[in-house]
Parts: C-alpha cells; structure tokens; sequence
C-alpha cells in the first residue's frame, strides 16, 4: 500500500462542506471517507462524497467544446470556441442592444471557488441587466428578508444550533438535505444532541419528513400557510405580553407596527386554514418565548412557495421579538474569514426594484430578475426580447417551474452557450457547450457557504488531480468569455490571488488569515463558535432595525384573503403538490453515478392512506398527475407520512426523455416535477418561484 496517497479537501456538492480524507493510487480512488480532523464536519459525510469518484471518470463527461452542426455535436477547439462566442454574441448585442444576451447561473456556482469570484467580472464584460439563478428557484426570500432589516441581502443570520435549546423547524429537511442557509454537517447528531442537553426540535411540515422523525414533535400544516402560522405565533406573543426583545431593544424600531399586523391573525382565527389548532399554536408559542433560548428556522417549504417573502420576514420578527437574534442559541451571524459582506458599507442603497422586468414587471434584486419570467422574456417579441443566453452550471429545463416551457423557448433561440459538465436537457439546446473540471480537479474555499456556517472555520483544497491538457476550469472558461466578449487582454488574475486578497483584508488578518495559513492547515481552521456580532454586521444606514417595512405590510391584504379562500376545496384539482429531496441526488445532475442511482426507482407520488383509498389506488400503481401546467404519470407510494389532501414528488429528476447523452441516468429516467409547476405562480414580493403548494389532479394512469 505504499503507493498510496492521502488527499484532504472538502466535499463542495451541498452546503454542509463536510472534510474528506481521500485514498488514492494514481488516479484511482481507494476510498472517501469523513476526515475526522475537520473541525468543521467533525467526522460526517454523506453518499454523495463517494460519488465524487464517478464524477471523475464519468466517460459521459465533457472534455472538448462541442458545436452543433447539422451532422450533430463536433469537437472543435477552445480558440474555435470563444470566436465564434465573441462574434456573434456582439453582433446580437449590436442589433437588438446590449440585453438582449441573457445569463443564468445554477446551483453549483455557489460551490465554486472560481465562479464565486469571477462572475462578478464575467457580468460586467456581458453588459446585460438580463440575469436569472437558481436562487429566485431557492432563497431569495431570505436575501430580500435580509436586506429589508439588516441593510445588506447577505446579513444572514442562521440558527445556533450547537447551542440551542429550542429549534423550530419549518418547511426544511435538514437529515436529508444536510442544512440549507444552515451549513453544519451531521445534522442528526446535531439535532441528537440538542434533545440530550434537554432542549427541544420542533418540525412544522406537510410531510413527517426524515427530520421529523427524529425531532421531538411534528406538526402538521397545511401548505403555504406558513406565513399565517407565524402571524399568529406573534399575535399570541403580545397578546400575552410576551415580547422580550432583550439586548435589541435598543435596535430596533416599528414594534407597535408589527402589532398591529398581528392584530387580525389570532391563533383562532387561523387554526382552521393553517390544518393547527389554536391550543398548539399558544402552546409552541410559549414553549418558544420559554426556553432559554430558541430559534425559528424556515427553509425551502417556507420560502418556494407564494407566501416565501412574507414568510421570512417573520421568522426574523419572531427571532427578534423574543430576543432570540443575535444571542447565543438563537440565530447568529457568522463572521467568515472571505467575508461577502466586507466590502458593503452601511446605508448602501438596494438594488431591491432597480428595474422591472419587460414582461410582468417583476422585481431586480442583487443584480438580477426571477427565473420565473426567463421563457416570458425569450418569447414575448418587442423592444428588449432576449434573443440569446449564455447558462454556467445550471439546468433549468429540469430546475425552474414550468420547465417544458423553457426547453421550447432555448429552442427558440438565435444562439445559445453553455459552461457545463453534461449534455443535458438544457444544454442539449445550446450552439456551443464549454466543458469545465469539475469535483476533484479544482481548488477549493467555499467563498458562499462559510457566510451561512453554523461555526466559524476555513479551509482551502488544492486541486486532487490535475487537469488534462486541453481541458479548463470554470473561471478560466468566465476570463476566455470575458476576453471574446470585450478584447481586454488578461489581468493575470487567478482564484488563489483573489482569495488570498480577501482572507488578508478580513477580520481574522491579526490572527495572520492568509492562503499560505491555510495551505499549512489541510484539515482546516477552526475559528470559533458564532458570536454576537450585530454592530459589525448590520448594514442599515441609521444602524438601526426596522421591524415593519411598508414593502411587508403592504402584502398583508393578499395574506388575509388567504384565511378566506381554501385552495383544497378547488374541485378540478384537488390535491396541492409539494416537493421532496433525495439523500443520494443533489438536483438534477448526479444522477450519472452507478452508486448513486441502484435500488428501486425513488421517483413516486407519496399519498396519505386515507386518499388512496378514496381513488382505489393501490401502492405501486402508475397514477398521472396533471396540473394547469402539465401532466406526469408516476408509481404511487401510500403511507401516513403526509397530511390528507398532500402529495409530494421528488425535484431534480427528469432524464433522458429528451434524448440527452446520460446513459446511467437514463436507467432511472424519473419524471420532472417542473411539468407541473407553473412559471406564473411567485411570491409576488421578491418573485421567487411558488414551487410549493401546486394545484393537481390524479387519476389511475
Ligand atoms: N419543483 C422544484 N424545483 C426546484 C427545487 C425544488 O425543491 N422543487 N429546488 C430548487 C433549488 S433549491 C435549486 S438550487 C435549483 C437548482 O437549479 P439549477 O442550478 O438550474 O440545477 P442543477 O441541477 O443544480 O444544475 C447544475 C448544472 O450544472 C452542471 N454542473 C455540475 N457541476 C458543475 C461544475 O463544476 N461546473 C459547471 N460548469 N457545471 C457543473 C450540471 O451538469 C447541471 O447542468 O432547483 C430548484 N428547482
Ligand atoms: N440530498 C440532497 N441534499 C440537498 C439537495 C438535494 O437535492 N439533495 N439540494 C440542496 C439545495 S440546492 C438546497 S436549496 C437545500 C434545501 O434544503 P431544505 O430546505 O432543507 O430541503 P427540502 O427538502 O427542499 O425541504 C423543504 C421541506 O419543506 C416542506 N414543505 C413543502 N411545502 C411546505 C409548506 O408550504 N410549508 C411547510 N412548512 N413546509 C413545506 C417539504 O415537505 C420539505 O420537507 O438542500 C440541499 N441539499
Ligand atoms: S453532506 Fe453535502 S458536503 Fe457533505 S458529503 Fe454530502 S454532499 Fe458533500
Ligand atoms: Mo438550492
């Protein structure tokens, strides 16, 4: 066993950056296990780390830029390549003006040293206000949240879990999805353990989730009803004058405000529609006023859904108004050795509403406009239709709502780009596909995720194997588009120097935080537990925070017509539809990997019992699920998991029916749950997509 080698990095797949100790000969893996000594995952991985390796020598991976002939996808070279970008995007810019080329960004930007930090560069060379991510499919709501009372969309706060005693979950699943706005590996030992200090986990879903389970209790709740949950849960606290802003008072204005808003939202009054009643409502209200400290935590269930920008407001209301924020156990700003919000001075205007987008006048926020209204802008002809895109790591005709929509308007489209691993469903439309290094080729720091960290460390990874001649990372890809698009030579930057800047300008410089520091720490850096730090992160022009920005109140009319409307009762379909996540997918894209994908097929429609046999469906039948969208015909699962009323599908699925080259996915090709979801459907106040909550019928297949 001389010959092998041990490689420490960290996993960049999910947020929860869980250390890894590699084994390898060569370039074959001997194995992937948790590195103990990471002082940030303390020894916790999960199946998608081992799979690292498949990535690697997927032989379905992409290794050349690929051009679209009439004859089919050929090889052509990277000068080829970034020639014909250069040319033609310019052209289209010249003729319809500078927007008409537009940008969508996926998830695995946000894992991605690189992209992290020349994206910013790649923008400002495209010259288009035309930009989407995945974040308005995901967390805007927090960001926007964020912004309102904090000054800044990334002054997020995240919940304190290794202290805590008190953790209300709602809408999220993090023994599946491992933390979410909440990155901590090993969530079940974290939830463990905060039950055996005697605290309490309580988990507000649709679904008895995996979470669920192991917490202390599961409510119930209807969905989307979340944002009437919390107004009631702060009714009860003034009601009962219960408000005990501690340590924030000073901070904070606009209390009576947010009272008055409360005011119509009594546990009573919303027992009903929210599926609670109103004895659990005051009960989890006082066991949250109560405990020593406590912590509301909404994630994906609370913010994809129509009510997510309501719903984030006040879950940081109820923090605050028990003085939960800022405060050991409650929610916590991380302070990060690469610190994203560095760089932002108090009382910086927002972008929040900078524009509004051509088509349904829907909001810019942190440089960008909502996924949700990307296919309205390609196909809705006039001054400013998008005539061109260019997607880097994102797979949006699987991942944004109504994504059938989208793969016939790229069809649609004069030119398109992608930067990505795959030929897949979306980048199967594109003219020409640049394949980046992926996993285990690349250097990592996880530039995004330390800012949302339930402890404060850092480390870098170097690269485990080198790339192949010929091959590119994704930065290097961002400067060889940045180069076509303006001819400015290269500024001889590179990820390592950026960050080295930044760690060298952050708060840990006296400690001497530097790329070299971690370069001599391979397990990493531990840097404490979080800390109460609001003066230094708070980015509100007076230093102040406002409880009740006129922008909430004034969705406050749409929330009470929800008590009076019930979605349930709609006759044509009768179902809501939410989403569930798998422990081995992340998305749409790993579904290549043999060890990710063996066992039976997990895509299937879970059905309370008591539903099924309304409709004399038996377990493991076909069923089709149509929406005003769509249709899918999937197996149904029947259990007691989920409330009446409720069915769940798997997100990220979808392959291989669109003849794309994933061979392994297409063993397993799933239905896509965003033939079903509806682009129109958003919260109205940020424009994230309502994934959650969807109208369907179902019927025997
Ligand atoms: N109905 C429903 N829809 C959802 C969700 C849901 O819960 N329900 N979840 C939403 C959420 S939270 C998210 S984040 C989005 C995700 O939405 P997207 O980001 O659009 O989807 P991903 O599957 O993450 O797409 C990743 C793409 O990047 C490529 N890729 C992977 N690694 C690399 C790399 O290193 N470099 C490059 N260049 N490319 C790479 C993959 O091949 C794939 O094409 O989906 C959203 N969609
Ligand atoms: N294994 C795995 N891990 C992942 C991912 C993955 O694809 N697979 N994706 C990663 C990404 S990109 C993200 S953003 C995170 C997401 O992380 P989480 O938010 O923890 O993950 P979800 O499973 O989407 O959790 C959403 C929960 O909300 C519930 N829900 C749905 N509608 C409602 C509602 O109206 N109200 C309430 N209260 N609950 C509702 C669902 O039942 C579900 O349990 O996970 C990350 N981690
Ligand atoms: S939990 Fe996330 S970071 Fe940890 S091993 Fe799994 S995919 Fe990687
Ligand atoms: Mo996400």
């Amino acid at each position: 066993m001389s010959d092998v080698q041990t490689h420490f990095r960290t996993c960049n797949i999910c947020e929860a950056m869980c250390g890894l100790e590699i084994k390898h000969r060569g370039e074959e893996i001997v194995s992937i296990k948790p590195d103990p000594l990471d002082p940030f995952s303390r020894g916790h991985i999960c199946p998608k780390a081992v799979a690292l390796q498949d990535f690697y020598h997927d032989p379905e991976r992409l290794k050349t830029p690929l051009r679209k002939t009439a004859e089919g996808w050929q090889a052509i070279s990277w000068e080829d390549a970034f020639s014909e970008i250069g040319s033609r995007v310019r052209a289209l810019q010249a003729e319809h003006g500078q927007d008409c080329v537009a940008a969508y960004m996926g998830n695995p930007n946000a894992h991605n040293l690189g992209n992290a930090l020349f994206l910013p560069q790649f923008m400002k060379a495209l010259g288009s206000k035309n930009r989407y991510s995945s974040a308005s499919a995901d967390q805007l709501p927090h960001h926007v949240a964020a912004n309102f009372l904090f000054g800044a969309g990334m002054a997020i706060s995240v919940p304190d879990i290794n202290r805590t005693d008190y953790l209300l979950i709602i809408g999220g699943n993090p023994v599946v999805s491992n933390g979410s706005m909440m990155s901590g590996a090993g969530m079940p030992g974290r939830i463990k353990d905060i039950q055996q200090r005697g605290g309490k986990v309580v988990v507000i879903d649709p679904r008895r989730t995996e979470t669920a389970k192991i917490a202390s209790e599961h409510v119930f709740i209807r969905p989307e009803k979340d944002a009437l949950l919390l107004m009631a849960m702060i009714h009860t606290l003034f009601a009962e004058q219960r408000i005990n802003l501690r340590h924030l008072a000073p901070l904070c204005d606009g209390l009576a405000d947010i009272e008055q808003a409360a005011a119509p939202f009594s546990p009573e009054q919303v027992a009903e529609t929210v599926g609670i009643s109103a004895v659990d409502i005051r009960r989890l209200t006082d066991e949250f006023a109560s405990a020593p400290s406590a912590v509301c935590y909404s994630r994906m269930g609370a913010s994809t859904q129509s009510f997510g920008g309501l719903c984030q407001w006040l879950t940081l209301v109820l923090n605050i108004l028990t003085g939960n924020l800022d405060r050991q156990g409650g929610a916590m700003f991380p302070q990060p050795a690469f610190d994203l919000l560095g760089s932002v001075k108090p009382g910086k205007p927002s972008s929040y509403g900078r524009h509004q987008s051509r088509v349904r006048q829907l909001p810019f926020f942190n440089g960008e406009f909502p996924i949700a209204t990307l296919a309205d802008e390609i196909e809705t002809a006039g001054d400013g239709q998008i005539k061109a895109l260019i997607t880097i790591a994102g797979n949006p005709v699987l991942s944004a709502p109504n994504g059938d929509r989208l793969d016939r308007a790229f069809a649609g489209l004069d030119f398109m780009v992608s930067v990505d691993i795959y030929l897949n469903e979306t980048t199967k439309h594109a003219d020409i596909i640049l394949p980046a290094t992926t996993g285990l080729e690349i250097a990592h720091f996880d530039v995004f995720f330390n800012s949302f960290a339930v402890s404060n460390t850092a480390k870098y990874s170097p690269p485990m194997f080198a790339k192949k001649p010929g091959q590119k990372h994704d930065w290097e890809i961002l400067k060889g588009l940045i180069a076509c698009l303006t001819g400015a030579p290269d500024n001889g930057a590179t990820p390592e120097l950026l960050l080295d800047m930044g760690l060298k300008a952050g708060r840990y410089k006296e400690q001497g935080m530097s790329l070299q520091r971690l370069l001599d720490n391979p397990h990493g850096i531990d840097l404490g537990p979080l800390q109460p730090c609001i003066s230094e992160r708070l980015r509100t022009a007076d230093g102040r925070i406002a409880l009740a920005p006129a922008f909430y109140l004034n969705d406050l009319p749409r929330l009470q017509a929800a008590l009076e409307e019930d979605a349930t009762q709609r006759a044509d379909y009768p179902f809501q539809m939410i989403s569930r996540r798998l422990v081995r997918n992340h998305n749409t894209w790993t579904h290549n990997a043999h060890r990710l994908i063996k066992g039976k097929n997990p895509v299937t429609l879970q059905m309370h019992s008591a539903d099924a046999a309304r409709l004399q469906l038996s377990a493991g039948q076909a069923v089709t699920v149509r929406s005003a969208t769509g249709q899918v015909t999937l197996d149904v699962e029947i259990n007691d998991d989920i409330l009446q009323g409720v069915v769940s599908v798997p997100q990220g699925w979808g392959h291989n029916h669109r003849n794309t080259a994933m061979s392994v996915a297409a063993k397993q090709p799933g239905i896509s749950i965003n033939s079903l979801t509806c682009d129109q459907r958003v919260d109205p106040l940020t424009g994230n997509a309502a994934l959650n909550g969807v109208a369907v019928a179902i019927h025997a297949a």
